[in-house]
């Protein structure tokens, strides 16, 4: 696979990867502001960051079964993820150094309060890559397929600045994917954690991660203090069951609605680079 040449031809990497979109910006992108300092220390002398955002299968995102979202989630993870490899190891090739960057976990989570914050923002990253704007809901939505993507990508010292999509001064909110007059994205929260362009990261947390760490660690907790009776019935749980499977595979959402709601990502469906 040649991924870095076909880069340079739209084209041919839309030919190549229907269901994915790339983009490319500089690190110095006012918007990557407060991941400067972390892009420096990742890669020192990295001038460009590309974007890699993965569709989902709409079919699975707006399917009844949570395993089959599940499923699919990995799978895109790990499509953004493969890529972002793969064009690393072609860049190396080419005499250039580029570094993958975790799309979502393993991510620092040892300082107080730093737990959930990216080394990289990929929503805000998306944008300067000139993939989409921020919607209504908090995620980047992307003009190929709304906001039911997986982002990652890497930081490169290849000199990509023919590759940069967003033209300067380009308005970032100037796509066809309008948020105006839409709310339902907002509306179909089962958490009640979205408001216009904010959210309540704990009611979506608790609710997303009904069997993350959070839930894991009131498990121990719980375990810790009972007797021996009980503590035979927490071991025997259906929630140790979910939370070995989510251990087991890496993947523990339990919800999708502000990604599979979108009309945006409905109409677009995975028909190509859409831009
Ligand atoms: C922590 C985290 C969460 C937390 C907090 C979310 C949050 N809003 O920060 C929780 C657990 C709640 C969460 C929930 C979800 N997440 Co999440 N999450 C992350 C993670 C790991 C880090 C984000 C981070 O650093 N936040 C900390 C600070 C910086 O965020 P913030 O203070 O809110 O700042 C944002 C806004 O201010 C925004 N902003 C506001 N106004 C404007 C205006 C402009 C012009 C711009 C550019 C930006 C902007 O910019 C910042 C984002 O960079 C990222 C992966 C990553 N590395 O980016 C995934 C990520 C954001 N999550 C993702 C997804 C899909 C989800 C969920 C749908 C759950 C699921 N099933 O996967 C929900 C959606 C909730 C929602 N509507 O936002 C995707 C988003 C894809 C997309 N299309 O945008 C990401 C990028 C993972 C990935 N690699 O694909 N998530």
């Amino acid at each position: 696979m040649e991924i870095l040449p076909a880069l340079f031809q739209k084209e041919k990497i839309g030919r190549m990867f229907p269901d994915v979109v790339f983009g490319v910006c500089s690190t110095k992108d006012p918007l990557l502001e407060n991941c400067r300092d972390n892009m420096e220390k990742i890669l020192p002398g990295a001038a460009y960051l590309v974007v890699i955002a993965a569709a989902h299968s709409p079919a699975a995102l707006n399917s009844g079964n949570i395993q089959v979202k599940q499923y699919d989630t990995l799978y895109t993870y790990q499509r953004a993820g493969d890529l972002s490899h793969l064009l690393c190891r072609e860049i190396a090739a080419a005499g250039h150094a580029a570094v993958a960057v975790p799309a979502f976990l393993p991510i620092d989570m040892l300082g107080e309060g730093k737990g959930m914050r990216g080394e990289i923002c990929w929503r805000r990253a998306g944008v300067a890559a000139g993939l989409g704007r921020i919607g209504k809901s908090g995620l980047l939505v992307t003009k190929a397929f709304g906001p039911a993507v997986r982002l990652g990508g890497l930081l490169t010292t290849y000199p990509c600045k023919d590759l940069i999509s967003k033209k300067e001064g380009e308005d970032q909110n100037g796509d066809a994917n309008s948020c105006e007059n839409c709310a339902v994205c907002l509306e179909s929260c089962p958490a009640g954690a979205l408001g216009e362009f904010k959210i309540d990261k704990k009611k979506c947390g608790d609710y997303i991660f009904a069997y993350g760490l959070r839930r894991f660690s009131r498990f121990l907790e719980e375990l810790f203090a009972a007797d021996e009776q009980k503590r035979r019935e927490i071991l025997r749980s259906p929630a140790l069951r979910e939370l070995w499977q989510n251990f087991m595979t890496g993947c523990y959402y339990y919800c999708w609605e502000c990604q599979a709601s979108c009309p945006g990502g409905k109409r677009r469906g995975q028909t190509g680079q859409g831009t």
